[in-house]
Order: C-alpha cells, then structure tokens, then sequence
C-alpha cells in the first residue's frame, strides 16, 4: 500500500527546548506516513540527559520503522526494544484520513488535549487518557481509544517539560506550529526537556481518487 502524503492528513508543528546544561534532549517526536494513515508521537525518556536521550531515540526508531503497524503492537514492540533502557513515557496519535478517525494510545505523562473546531453539540475539547507506567519497564494493560474528528479538529501532545493548562487561553486562528511556540513560550518550566506537537486534522482528501 503506498503512504499518503502527511500534509493530507494533519498540517504540524512542534517546538522544543533542551533543558539547559545538556546537550541532547530525551524529549522528542515522530510524524510519518503509516499507509492510509499518519502517525504521529511524543515521546519523553525518564529524566533528561544523555540516557533518557538514548532510550527516546530507540523508541522513536521503533515508530518510525513499524508505522504500519497499528498502535497497541506497535507500542508492544517499542516496549520490548526499550527493555534495559531508563525507559520512557510516550504518547501516539494515528490519523486515518480515508475513516475520518484518529486512534490514541499512551502510557505515562504525556498530556494530550483534543480541541474540537466545531463545539456545537459536543464538547469544546477532550483529554485524551493515558494510563501510568513506563515503556521498557511497567507497561500497564493497553486500550486504545478512537474518536472521529473532523477537520480543523487539533490535537496537542506536550511532556512534562510544559506546565498543565497548556490548552488554556489559545491563540485563534493560529497555525500549528504558532501554537506549539506559543504553548513553549508560555508554558515551557525550564526545569526539564520540553516538547510540543499540535496537529491539525485537515481530512482525507489526499485519499480521494
Ligand atoms: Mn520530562
């Protein structure tokens, strides 16, 4: 099956900040085409440093080697890699354009927030849930859970490294990537790595023939 393209699906942005006195960060992302489909993850590795920087990138490997693959083995797989490592807390997203649908999945602290673009008769956002635990060491029992989403629906992902009510007091009409500077600008505590990853579904029509 060919991959569509990302922009198709979701328009994104992330923005980020090494914690200040190392030199690589253990907070990073993955957006990639999976098929119909795009995924799109945060993950943090314990602490900061050189060792949660390694543990993030080898699950980052993981994701973006087997997109395909639908989450919950997906994360299965990153959990079974990251055995022995610090381990990490993590967040996915996999967007189907063709469905109208995004599928989540977490384990740990990594906070995601759904804000609908069209509140009449549903919420204005959701949370999305994640349960406790650390991928390559305590890996809870996994649900993932699907909404449908239309477009102008948004989704932030942000590690620890940014203070709760980051979804708070938004800027309108702002792109992507203006609001994940935003959200790092304002929110951002300085005391850890930080990362922020908004996605904006913009629907299937890549899928169309
Ligand atoms: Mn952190």
């Amino acid at each position: 099956m060919s991959d569509v393209d990302v922009s198709s699906v979701i328009q994104w942005g992330v923005a980020m900040r090494t914690l200040s006195g190392e030199r690589e960060s253990g907070d990073l992302h993955v957006v990639k085409s999976a098929g119909p489909g795009v995924l799109a993850g945060v993950v943090d590795g314990l602490g900061h440093g050189a060792e949660a920087a390694s543990a993030a990138r080898a699950a980052v490997a993981v994701l973006d080697q087997h997109a395909h693959e639908p989450l919950l083995p997906l994360l299965q797989r990153c959990h079974r890699a990251l055995l022995g490592t610090r381990g990490v807390v993590l967040s996915l997203l996999l967007f189907d354009g063709a469905a109208g649908s995004m599928t989540w999945l977490g384990v740990g602290n990594v906070e995601g927030v759904l804000l609908h673009a069209d509140a009449a008769g549903r919420p204005a956002r959701t949370n999305l849930v994640t349960r406790g635990g650390i991928v390559g060491s305590e890996l809870p029992r996994l649900r993932a859970q699907v909404c449908t989403v239309v477009p102008g629906d948004t989704v932030i992902l942000a590690t620890d490294g940014i203070k709760e009510h980051f979804a708070e007091g938004l800027p309108r009409d702002a792109s992507p990537q203006q609001l994940a500077d935003h959200i790092l600008a304002r929110y951002g505590k300085g005391t850890d790595d930080a990362l922020v990853l908004v996605a904006r579904y913009v629907g299937g029509a890549g899928m169309m023939a």
